[in-house]
């Protein structure tokens, strides 16, 4: 019974530590940390991710031209490695079937919205990277775009690359 209970707060030790860690809280003065990224709808694994969870997922560059028309690198996690995280795979054995059915809705702070298809997003069907940045050149985002926004290479109009990107949710009909 004594070991049982011993191994209970044990448990209940780590997971309270686990949260802690996942939440960044490192003293008992920091408050909980701020989301900046949740992953709902239509995911296995809805999650909710600070600053520190976003950057520890694998990032990637990118170098295309934003509305202003110029170059520059930009710095984020791809958009299929943020949905693997929730759970969603988009390789070529899991994005076939009745999976071609859903998509993504990036939501930003400000109302805006923009949908994708996951073969947009996939790289067995695309080798265009469409990525959730937090650097331009080397620097974390200004102004408005917020913490994070969407670079979509390759479109003529950069209606889709939405700012201050806040929620992913994933649908279907
Ligand atoms: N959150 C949010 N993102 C947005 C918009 C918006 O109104 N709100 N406008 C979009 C449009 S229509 C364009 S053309 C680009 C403009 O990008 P820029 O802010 O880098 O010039 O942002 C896109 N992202
Ligand atoms: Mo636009």
């Amino acid at each position: 019974m004594r070991g049982s209970a011993a191994v209970g707060w044990l448990a209940a030790i780590a997971v309270v530590g686990g949260l802690m860690a996942r939440a960044g809280a490192g003293s008992p003065n920091s408050s909980p940390a701020e989301v900046v990224l949740s992953v709902t709808g239509k995911v296995p694994k809805p999650l909710s991710l600070d600053a520190e969870g976003f950057a520890r997922l694998p990032r990637q560059t990118v170098r295309t031209a934003g509305h202003d028309g110029k170059e520059a690198v930009f710095e984020g996690v791809a958009l299929h490695d943020v949905l693997r995280v929730a759970g969603l795979s988009l390789t070529a054995d899991e994005l076939r079937g009745p999976a071609l059915e859903y998509y993504l809705v990036v939501e930003a702070a400000d109302g805006y919205r923009a949908v994708f298809a996951l073969p947009e997003l996939s790289p067995a069907f695309t080798d265009r990277v469409v990525l959730l940045a937090d650097r331009r050149d080397g620097k974390p985002l200004e102004g408005n775009e917020g913490h994070l926004r969407m670079i979509v290479p390759g479109e003529k109009r950069h209606g889709r690359w939405v700012r201050q990107v806040v929620r992913l949710k994933v649908g279907r009909d």
